[in-house]
């Protein structure tokens, strides 16, 4: 099935949207519907529509899907201006502490060894001795007060500090002309972002909330914070960094959200 045809629902499915198809890819249709980037011609309702045409090739549908997705990302990577800067708030609308969220319960949470942490560096980096806490803290501090918004529905502001991204990635030798820099948590979580939002003025390896230290169970360390991204593009406990030109798939990519997944 081609785009085009993809667009042009024919009669019969107006009389049989899938349901279960609608359900299983919710995260696609969502992030598809939500930039309303291709207003007009594209809605979640028209889409509905046409995951109707051909239920018996749920691959077909979902390969569609997935194209239009990706093609979301192009376009957004193409529209995003390095330079515009994000709202920013005041002090006292800060939420203390942070608002947890992960993949899992609050529970479950792995505290890390602060005492044996170490941040290391892989790929198109120059300097890849790794970091020390130390090390990091003796860096210049940048503070962002952001909003942070979560694909499921919610959002906070939060105060963050700790060294600027672009700083951190020119004083290791990083190659700045590389296409990804990937971020693994030491709960597992990989996520991965394009070199122009990690390269954005509001983009930071926080190290501090509301300035004290960041203390488990809310990512100690490390976490990265951007304010040109949604929430699962903010990985926490941050324990290695890459420098790569090799599309490295996210935790929630997998999941079928937008890799882009800019704000
Ligand atoms: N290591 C790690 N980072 C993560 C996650 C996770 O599960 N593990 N969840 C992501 C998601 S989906 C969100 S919304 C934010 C939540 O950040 P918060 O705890 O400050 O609300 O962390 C992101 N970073
Ligand atoms: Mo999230």
């Amino acid at each position: 099935m081609s785009l085009r045809s993809f667009f042009r629902p024919n009669r019969a499915s107006i009389a049989r949207p899938d349901q279960s198809l609608m359900v299983e890819n919710r995260a696609l249709l969502e992030r598809i519907d939500r930039r309303k980037l291709l207003r007009g011609s594209l809605s979640l309702g028209a889409l509905s529509l046409l995951a109707g045409c051909d239920i018996s090739n749920r691959e077909e549908v979902q390969g569609v899907l997935r194209t239009v997705s990706d093609f979301n990302d192009g376009v957004q990577a193409a529209l995003f201006d390095p330079k515009r800067l994000a709202p920013t708030y005041s002090r006292d609308l800060v939420v203390k502490p942070p608002r947890f969220n992960a993949y899992y319960e609050i529970d479950e949470v792995k505290p890390v060894d602060l005492s044996t942490w170490k941040l290391e560096l892989s790929g198109l980096v120059k300097d890849k001795r790794p970091w020390t806490l130390d090390r990091v803290n003796a860096l210049p501090q940048q503070e962002v007060i952001i909003r942070h918004i979560c694909v499921e529905g919610w959002d906070y502001i939060g105060q963050w500090s700790g060294p600027n991204l672009r700083d951190f990635l020119t004083r290791i030798g990083a190659d700045l002309s590389a296409k990804y820099i990937a971020f693994y948590g030491n709960d597992d979580y990989m996520e991965s972002i394009d070199m122009a939002s990690a390269l954005h003025p509001q983009t930071i390896l926080a190290t501090h909330y509301a300035g004290e230290p960041i203390t488990d169970p809310f990512g100690a360390p490390m976490r990265l914070r951007t304010a040109v991204k949604l929430g699962f593009k903010n990985p926490k406990w941050i324990r290695a960094i890459e420098v790569t030109n090799t599309y490295p798939l996210g935790f929630w990519e997998k999941q079928g959200f937008n890799w882009f997944a800019g704000l």
